[in-house]
């Protein structure tokens, strides 16, 4: 019995094994986070030290917090979802415990220490160690780069005061060290994470399946006197059922005059009969975002100045990513999607830009503007007729319309990783006839 038991035992924690390196093989891997530190470190001039801590947790209310979300540059370069931790980076090196090191790991956690894989230039020290350490690397060196998520502005308005921690806290690094220059670090990432690797896009196209399946959900759910909470929850089901780590952002469900409000994320109308609503939604999948948008007739059909608006903006997207390759601007991309939109008479009800970057962040960070392979962004035209738009026929007024898919740069061309979200007229109404 006591053997059937052991080997029982050793046999569920194989299989508990084998779906854990499953499930890994998804995540970005401990040589992926640990390749990029040594990308940064190797970027860094010699007399360089970057610090950097961990996001903090916000307050909601009285004792209650945000669910908390890592800085995403600390994200980027450990996986770590804790705060309170540290990174020191200093390419000049400084010898500690018997061995000179490069980068130095701060954490309080058995398991984080455990479970970081580091290089031989790296170290994992207690946090208690970070201010006798930090003082020491910086004693030779010229420029301290700074990624301080929690030292920020602060408005005393008691006093009338504006308080920016960021800048007195550089400025007495600069008094005590004479020789540093203090600078912020967030300039120094975007050139790395613009380029997405095959484990990061791998994550982007899981957030991506499941808000899928929550516009599904929601197209076939959508019908006259149903609540904009009631496609929230639709989107947002399908998101946490995947497996997402929350939705990347409030979701935007906006009928009605509502979808001409762009961040509108009250949702809190019941919808008629007659009105489009644009559902501007995205799951954040193991620290990946995406960002999709696609706006639906609430009866199930388009009217007619409805359809001939969406097919215009459609018109827009399709032009604009057929001219997406590697050397490209965003700058040409928002001249091409005006071009279209301009030319079919509704230039003045552009409200925005044609695309950003999504990432780690929903509004990602690059460090140029020029396409290269790799990287990932929105194609989102849109076109937004007031109510009060008088010099256009009643029927077309009231309305905003938005289409957004995400696409990847490639060597040739591009690819839109949402390419299995509707965007059709015949597409949308076919499904939601699906009831
Ligand atoms: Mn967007």
């Amino acid at each position: 019995m006591r053997l059937i038991k052991i080997l029982m035992i050793v046999l569920l924690s194989i299989f508990f094994e084998i779906a854990f390196c499953q499930n890994d093989s998804f995540s970005i891997s401990q040589n992926e986070y640990a390749g990029r530190r040594q990308q940064l470190l190797s970027s860094l001039d010699s007399g360089t030290v970057v610090v950097m801590r961990s996001g903090d947790y916000k307050m909601r209310s009285n004792d209650v917090e945000y669910r908390y979300r890592q800085e995403s540059n600390f994200l980027y370069l450990t996986g770590w979802r804790s705060t309170n931790r540290y990174i020191i980076f200093s390419p000049a090196g400084f010898e500690t415990d018997g061995k000179r090191n490069n980068v130095f790991l701060f954490t309080t956690s058995q398991e984080e220490s455990k479970q970081t894989k580091i290089g031989t230039n790296e170290i994992i020290c207690n946090i208690s160690r970070f201010q006798e350490l930090f003082k020491s690397v910086l004693t030779n060196a010229k420029t301290l780069y700074i990624s301080a998520p929690d030292l920020q502005f602060v408005n005393d308005w008691l006093n009338d005061k504006k308080i920016f921690l960021d800048k007195n806290a550089k400025k007495e690094l600069e008094q005590r060290y004479p020789d540093l220059k203090v600078k912020n670090a967030l300039p120094l990432f975007g050139k790395f994470r613009e380029i997405k690797s095959e484990a990061e896009l791998r994550l982007m196209q899981k957030s991506i399946v499941f808000t899928w399946n929550g516009l599904k959900r929601a197209m076939m759910d959508c019908k006259p006197d149903t609540w904009e909470y009631e496609l929230q929850a639709d989107i947002e089901y399908e998101m946490m059922h995947g497996g997402a780590d929350f939705p990347s952002w409030t979701s935007i469900i906006g009928s009605g005059e509502n979808s001409l409000i762009l961040h509108y994320d009250d949702n809190r109308r019941q919808m008629k009969n007659g009105d489009l609503v644009v559902m501007d939604v995205g799951a954040e999948y193991d620290g990946y975002a995406c960002d999709i948008t696609r706006t639906i007739p609430v009866s199930g059909k388009f009217t007619k100045a409805q359809t001939e608006v969406y097919n215009i903006v459609l018109k827009a997207q399709e032009e604009v990513i057929k001219i997406v390759k590697p050397g490209i601007t965003m700058k040409d991309m928002d001249a091409k999607a005006k071009e279209v939109i301009v030319q079919a008479g509704f230039g003045k009800f552009i409200r925005h830009g044609v695309t950003h970057p999504v990432g780690i962040d929903v509004h990602d960070i690059w460090a140029s503007d020029t396409l290269r392979a790799g990287m990932v962004m929105t194609v989102e035209p849109g076109i937004y007729i007031p109510t009060d738009a008088d010099s256009i026929a009643s029927d077309f007024r009231g309305f905003g319309i938005r289409i957004e898919d995400d696409v990847l740069v490639t060597e040739s061309g591009c690819e839109v990783m949402t390419k299995n979200v509707p965007k059709e007229i015949d597409e949308i109404e076919r499904l939601m006839r699906k009831k």
